[in-house]
């Protein structure tokens, strides 16, 4: 076997890649395409997040990980998302400016193991992180609560290596719950949710965090 493969393929950031595939532009299914490289990226990561999951499983005994989702995001939502943000609706400055086109999300049982997590991520050879924010210590108004990173995920093709962004999401049970259901009523409706709820939402955020920070307590 030779010795450095990886070193025959040049290496791509996302935001080249239609300068890369030059005849992108001409073709119809450039947005298909985008959308693929994207998922690549999100297999990637999940395979290299399950193997973690497995080890501390199989190797210590210990949940660090309950379970991962992934998702793409929804062309209808990245438009709303440019739009609300101001950008011009082109693929260029998608690519450039929207950070969680391609998601993953890592659930976990206990507070502390979502920076046992974080720190994992930032040890996995390859993957780089670019962004991140702490809304587990420094919650949203919204009570949202939760640890952002964005990566950067080498993908691998016949030509050329591509770095991909990937938005990591690390959260526990009991954030995720909250989140999910506040998702479903307020963040992604049309409609306002009144002032009581907003506030209740609130509250039950608040609630959430002082669970977690007690299981944490009671575990250790
Ligand atoms: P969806 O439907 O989940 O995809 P950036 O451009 O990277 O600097 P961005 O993406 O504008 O920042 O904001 P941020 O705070 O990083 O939030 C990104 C995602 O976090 C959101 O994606 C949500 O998934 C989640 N999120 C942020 N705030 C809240 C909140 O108050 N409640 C809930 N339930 N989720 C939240 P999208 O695209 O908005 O939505």
């Amino acid at each position: 076997m030779k010795k450095d493969k990886g070193k025959e393929l040049g290496i791509v950031e996302m935001k080249n890649f239609l300068s890369y595939d030059e005849k992108i532009e001409e073709r119809t299914n450039t947005f298909e395409k985008i959308m693929t490289i994207y998922e690549m990226a999100i297999k990637e990561l999940e395979t290299k997040i399950n193997i973690l999951q497995k080890e501390f499983k199989v190797f210590y005994n210990y949940d660090l990980i309950d379970h991962v989702n992934t998702r793409i995001k929804q062309p209808d939502s990245i438009v709303n998302k440019m739009t609300k943000k101001g950008y011009e609706l082109t693929y260029k400055e998608m690519i450039e400016n929207i950070n969680d086109i391609a998601g993953v999300r890592i659930i976990c049982q206990l507070k502390d193991d979502i920076f046992k997590i974080r720190n994992l991520i930032e040890k996995i050879p390859g993957i780089y992180i670019e962004k991140e924010k702490d809304y587990v210590n420094h919650p949203k108004e919204s009570g949202y609560s939760s640890y952002h990173l964005i990566v950067k995920v080498p993908v691998t093709l016949s030509k050329q290596i591509i770095y991909v962004k990937v938005e990591v999401q690390i959260r526990t049970m009991a954030m995720d719950f909250w989140a999910s259901l506040e998702h479903k009523m307020k963040y992604k409706s049309d409609k306002e949710v009144n002032k009581k709820d907003s506030k209740e939402l609130i509250n039950y955020a608040k609630i959430v965090n002082k669970m977690d920070s007690k299981i944490m307590l009671m575990n250790n």
